[in-house]
């Protein structure tokens, strides 16, 4: 079963990533969408439904993950038929795929013209828009070094050296604790981000914003990679972004724990940075300072993506 298959390798993280995540997503819901073979337009919404919720419930920190979802489903909201309805799924899927990943390659273009001959750039966690930027300033002649992170506890920093070795891009992998050491010699900072919220404070893997203070104090540009559907429009309404704190075990093996009855292993996965860390988010649209979060999600986004009608009984289309 393809929904299950998607929402359970979310889960796991064998996909993962804000980008694939919301990909993953749109493609498994019109894969059910395509497998339902009631001809009851009430019985496929309550279903196509269930399934919206069971992938948007997977990972709980990316806003691309209910964004994509909410896109897609939105599709519905015309169709009178079976076919009709499956049709809009479909469409509104691959529709929603392929401009994500056109807006990685617009990323990449703009995020490279950030980087000069000669930069050393550190790069924390795997973040498709991040290393978009990287691979498009390494093909377009310009040479620079980059430094990487190892990434606790999951090491994703080990995809990232993988990528970039691919590429050609000299690159230094350090500890995650290593990044105050270099920082001073580090000219620029290019991260991702799982969610942008309207105040510009940008959510992203455990220890980018430690690594945006060190920025900080050092006057390094910190600059994020993140499409518009990483932003957050409930956020207008107050609604925080969920911290996913993740099992205890990818930290300490249950065997140790047991062993040390007063130790508590806490493991949150992402965290958030403020917006005066930030000097840039490029977005496909260009890039922005964070204080324009609100204007990406008013006018990229629209009202509809995160159901604000249904909720506060307005409608915003009057
Ligand atoms: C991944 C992570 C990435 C963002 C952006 O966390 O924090 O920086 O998702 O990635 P995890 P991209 O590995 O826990 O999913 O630019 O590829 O969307």
């Amino acid at each position: 079963m393809v929904l299950t298959d998607t929402a359970d390798k979310i889960k796991s993280m064998e996909i993962r990533g804000a980008g694939r995540i919301a990909r993953a997503a749109a493609l498994a819901l019109s894969g059910h969408a395509e497998s339902l073979e009631s001809n009851d337009l009430n019985s496929f919404l309550d279903e196509m439904k269930r399934a919206a919720d069971l992938l948007a419930g997977t990972r709980p920190t990316a806003v691309s993950l209910p964004n994509a979802v909410n896109i897609v489903m939105a599709s519905l909201s015309q169709a009178t038929t079976v076919p009709e309805a499956k049709l809009a799924i479909v469409t509104k899927a691959r529709e929603f795929i392929q401009s994500s990943k056109h807006a990685v390659e617009r990323i990449g273009k703009i995020g490279a013209r950030h980087i000069s001959n000669g930069d050393i750039i550190l790069t924390h966690c795997n973040s498709e828009a991040a290393l978009a930027c990287l691979i498009e300033a390494h093909r377009s002649g310009k040479v620079f070094t980059v430094f990487a992170t190892e990434v606790r506890p999951r090491n994703q920093g080990h995809l990232t050296i993988r990528v970039l070795n691919e590429a050609g891009i000299k690159t230094n992998f350090i500890v995650d604790s290593a990044v105050r050491s270099f920082i001073n010699d580090i000219d620029l900072v290019i991260t991702g981000a799982d969610a942008v919220t309207v105040n510009g404070a940008v959510v992203n893997k455990i220890g980018t914003s430690q690594i945006a203070l060190a920025a900080h104090e050092a006057r390094t540009n910190f600059v994020v990679a993140a499409e518009t559907y990483k932003f957050a429009p409930r956020t207008i309404l107050g609604e925080l972004i969920e911290i996913e704190e993740r099992p205890p075990d990818e930290v300490l093996p249950d065997e140790i724990a047991k062993s040390l009855p007063y130790i508590t292993v806490r493991n949150p996965v992402f965290d958030v940075t403020p917006a005066e860390y930030v000097d840039l988010i490029i977005t496909e649209s260009g890039a922005i300072p964070p204080q324009m979060a609100y204007i990406i999600i008013r006018d990229y986004l629209g009202w509809d993506i995160s159901e604000f009608g249904k909720e506060f009984d307005i409608d915003h289309h009057d």
